[in-house]
């Protein structure tokens, strides 16, 4: 069994050493550095690494806070930022009018206080995960914007107030953008809309982040998107309505960008988009950057098959990207602009893109693989920070 054992691990590492030493010499994680690594007590760790430049997060689900398991210790040693996937997401937060259901993000947060982790609350409002209560009365029929503004105040000063002093970071408002144009359509929008009639309809998101800043005066609230990053119009988008918010004097900390991504996404698209967002630090010089749900998909966009090859050119090309994007955000975080990079979910087989947009599909977009060992891509980002510091 063990000269078996010592068979494979000594053809892995013959196989890596190749690909490693193809890329670059003297590498810091190389030899018993295996893609097919699992975690142990000597196992490095990936926020350590990044330390000079971000956090580094994941987010995780109540079935990964069991002590002693495999998972625990794994996030527990990689990462140093968390974020609940779903548990801390209005319909299970606050199902009904009348109904608090703290248990599962209390569990979080008795973790990272335990480990001394940084906390992300997600999400306190979004057009999704919302339970219709918000929206109608008793009788079916839609309530009126004060009703809304009320329960809205109530929904986020309850759970803010909660969890003050314990939650360090809140997206307050997720996704509000619409695909094309402007503001997203939700009840949100439709109900509220031009409350202080000053001409613009951010009222609903004003009064978020208003009310969540009363609430935790010290927590960082974030404002977070998707596809900021690859949709110029998009980005451009946010930064007016951002940067016309701040001169309000609403206080928004940052924007995240979600960062689902493909191999095959254009990175200097993204600095791009990054640049544009980075600007609102002419307004706010603190405003900050957040990475909040970083994966990469093994799939274009619009492919839909449910299966994939991973060759030896295809993991390169992978890792290679995952590598560009990096390098791409720690040039940001050397000029303080983004200090936090989290990403969504930690190991392949709990992956949410293995069911989006595809249903069943084997999906392979993070870090640590359904075995939970690490994968090549984890070691080549391992590499990143003492190559960058060699280069310097
Ligand atoms: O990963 C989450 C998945 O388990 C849920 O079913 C889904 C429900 O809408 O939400 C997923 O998380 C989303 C996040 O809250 C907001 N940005 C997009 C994420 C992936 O859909």
């Amino acid at each position: 069994m063990k000269m078996i054992r010592f068979v494979g691990v000594f053809t892995a590492c013959a196989i890596l050493l190749g690909t490693f030493t193809s890329c670059a010499s003297n590498l810091k994680y190389s030899g018993s550095a295996l893609p097919e690594y699992a975690y142990d007590e000597t196992a490095p760790s990936l926020y350590e690494e990044f330390a000079d430049y971000f956090n580094v997060g994941a987010a995780i689900n109540p079935s990964d806070l069991v002590e002693g398991t495999e998972q625990y210790n794994i996030i527990t040693k990689q990462f140093n930022v968390f974020t609940m996937e779903n548990d801390t997401k209005p319909d299970h937060v606050h199902p009904s009018e009348d109904t608090y259901n703290f248990t599962n993000t209390d569990k979080f947060v008795e973790y990272g206080e335990k480990n001394g982790k940084i906390l992300r609350g997600h999400t306190l409002v979004w057009h999704s995960q919302c339970p219709d209560w918000f929206f109608y009365d008793d009788e079916g029929n839609e309530v009126t914007a004060d009703v809304l503004v009320e329960r809205l105040k109530e929904h986020i000063t309850t759970i803010v107030s909660h969890y003050k002093g314990k939650i360090d970071t809140w997206d307050v408002v997720n996704e509000v953008l619409d695909d094309n144009f402007g503001l997203r359509l939700s009840n949100w929008l439709k109900i509220i809309g031009d409350y202080d009639g000053d001409g613009d309809k951010y009222d609903f998101i004003e009064i978020a982040f208003r009310t969540a800043h009363e609430a935790d005066p010290d927590a960082r609230l974030i404002i977070n998107d998707y596809s900021l990053e690859t949709s110029e119009n998009k980005a451009i988008t946010m930064y007016n309505m951002v940067k016309q918010m701040l001169e309000e004097g609403v206080p928004v900390d940052g924007v995240g960008l979600q960062m689902h991504i493909g191999y095959d996404t254009d990175i200097e698209q993204a600095r791009n988009n990054i640049e544009i967002l980075a600007k609102l630090r002419e307004v706010n010089p603190d405003f900050v950057i957040e990475i909040t749900e970083l994966d990469m998909s093994c799939y274009s966009w619009g492919d839909e098959s449910t299966e994939i090859e991973l060759t030896k050119e295809f993991v390169q090309q992978f890792d290679d990207k995952y590598c560009e994007l990096f390098n791409m955000l720690m040039d940001f975080a050397e000029q303080g602009i983004i200090d936090t990079v989290v990403f969504w979910g930690y190991n392949d087989g709990a992956s949410w893109l293995n069911g989006f947009p595809v249903a069943n599909r084997t999906n392979h977009p993070l870090l640590i693989d359904r075995d939970l060992k690490f994968k090549s891509a984890y070691w080549a980002l391992m590499n990143l920070p003492s190559q960058r510091q060699t280069a310097d």
